[in-house]
């Protein structure tokens, strides 16, 4: 009797994101409650706007003021916070923790840090309360037709708000939601973290790829974007594949394409610096998605490069190519450097799952990217499939390990090369092509002049090293000069 007449769920704040996912809902039979501040002195709030406009007529009911909202939604409560993430969240959290009961979830489904996220989980948990930090990727198009959903933080809310979260969820191409539990504590948070830095990786890569074939070979948007839509019907199929076509073939009102008049200058709003800045802490090579976010950076030094160009003069060689062979190097390019992004993205989210304790289920978190996302993709059914196997056969996971794609790069290899030496020849920066080549070339050297590092640190700061004829773990201390003393340094990892 107690929830007679109450929502299903909450959902806190009206912008673009939050509006479409409560649209979501109730077209998914859920009855809704709607909240947003609303600016004192203006006659029509957003609350007004939305319920009288998009919402009309829909299982959606609107609340200008928090307690009503609270008192509205059946208990259990589960209330969904889509605002922007950082203070607005904890401002948000401490105006609602009096007004709620013991056991009410909390979700939030904004971009916000994990570390923040792994806060919360404990202050809510202290409280009486759950709370489940979301990731939810798709943007506008995914909040209203289906997203990809990575929830995590108290395990017990799982089952509570399991059925709305994978109602409002994209659907995979085998029917499977793309959203699941992901793990404890702020797992779902760091997931979405490194899914929107592989983002960035990718953007990088298509970019290049654009760049080598207007650059070298002199290709216009249309073939371009013919190149695009047929590499989409293949193992590069994508979203991110498919729009680069409808970009390159889009023209400007004023005539023209419009992509030859988008200035150079690429923005970022931090969460491909978050996934780089995070790998560093855990010790893991991330060098795709850092080349990336610094060439978004260093595009944005627009006037900076404009100086640089006119001081150094180009030496282009100005070569013929034989195209439709080129145009399969820059495939293979494309195709060998995003599976080293997303093995050195997994490797990552694997490190951080030894490191906390989040026991992350890799193919499952393939999965759930198959649909919805910017980053859903064909080939994330391989990477799920070749984890899988890497689980059955109690193997290291890591992707380049995998059997399938061992026999993919190795076929890419000639294409890869041979691309990223002409583009270098040709003084064209492909950078995230050839930081892939040499991360990959780095893993598989069982050797790296890395004794040379080591010995260098000994020489000046007596930082010792392990010796290759002695047992591993036993550390070394040489008198370079035989003016220094026996005295090591601490050994330390960072
Ligand atoms: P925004 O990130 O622009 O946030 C706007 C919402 O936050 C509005 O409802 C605003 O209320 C509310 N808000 C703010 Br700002 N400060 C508040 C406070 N102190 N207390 C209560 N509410 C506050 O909206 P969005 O683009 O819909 O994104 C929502 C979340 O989802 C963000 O974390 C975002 O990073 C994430 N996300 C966005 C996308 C996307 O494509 N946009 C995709 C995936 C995830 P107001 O109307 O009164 O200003």
């Amino acid at each position: 009797m107690e929830n007679q007449n109450k929502s299903d769920i909450g959902l806190i704040g009206l912008a673009v994101m939050g509006e479409n996912l409560a649209l979501n809902m109730a077209d998914k039979g859920w009855n809704v409650s709607v909240y947003n501040r609303t600016v004192p002195g203006v006659e029509e709030g957003v609350v007004q706007r939305f319920t009288g406009g998009r919402a009309r007529g829909k299982s959606i009911e609107g609340f200008t003021d928090i307690a009503g909202f609270v008192a509205s939604v059946a208990v259990p409560r589960k209330i969904m916070m889509m605002v922007r993430a950082g203070s607005a969240v904890d401002e948000l959290m401490e105006q609602l923790f009096p007004l709620l009961s013991e056991g009410d979830i909390l979700i939030d489904g904004g971009n916000s840090n994990y570390e923040d996220t792994d806060r919360r989980v404990m202050l809510a948990e202290k409280k009486g309360f759950r709370f489940i930090g979301a990731g939810v990727s798709g943007g506008e198009e995914g909040a209203l037709n289906g997203a990809s959903i990575m929830p995590g933080g108290s395990a017990s809310a799982w089952p509570e708000v399991k059925s709305v979260l994978q109602s409002i969820a994209a659907k995979a191409s085998d029917g499977t939601p793309c959203c699941d539990w992901i793990g404890p504590a702020s797992s779902g948070h760091f997931v979405k973290m490194i899914h929107n830095g592989i983002e960035y990786g990718d953007m990088q890569l298509i970019a290049e790829a654009y760049w080598v074939m207007k650059k070298l070979l002199g290709l216009d948007n249309e073939q371009m974007a013919d190149i695009f839509a047929r590499w989409n019907e293949g193992k590069l199929r994508s979203y991110l594949t498919e729009i680069t076509a409808g970009i390159l073939r889009h023209k400007d009102k004023a005539g023209g394409y419009l992509i030859d008049k988008i200035l150079d200058a690429a923005g970022q709003k931090g969460t491909g610096k978050w996934s780089v800045i995070n790998a560093m802490e855990l010790g893991m090579p991330l060098g795709l998605i850092a080349t990336a976010v610094f060439e978004r950076s260093l595009s944005a030094q627009k006037s900076l490069r404009d100086a640089a160009s006119r001081q150094f003069a180009g030496q282009r060689l100005q070569a013929v190519y034989n195209k439709p062979e080129m145009i399969q190097d820059i495939h293979s390019a494309l195709y060998a450097s995003k599976l080293v992004s997303y093995a050195q993205g997994f490797a990552v989210l694997q490190r951080a799952s030894d490191a906390f304790g989040w026991q992350l289920d890799l193919a499952s978190i393939a999965r759930m990217w198959r649909g919805g996302c910017i980053i859903r993709s064909a080939f994330l059914n391989d990477i799920a499939a070749a984890f899988q196997a890497q689980d059955k056969a109690g193997i290291p996971r890591h992707l380049l390990l995998a059997p399938y794609f061992k026999n993919e790069i190795q076929q890419q290899l000639p294409g890869w090369k041979h691309l990223v030496m002409q583009s270098m020849k040709e003084e064209l920066p492909v950078p995230a092509f050839s930081s892939a080549l040499n991360y990959f070339y780095s893993l598989v050297s069982a050797k790296l002049p890395a004794n040379m590092i080591q010995a260098q640190r000994d020489y000046f700061g007596a930082h010792t090293f392990e010796r290759t004829d002695e047992l591993r773990g036993l550390f070394f201390h040489e008198n370079w000069t035989g003016r220094g003393g026996e005295t090591k340094s601490g050994t330390y990892n960072v």
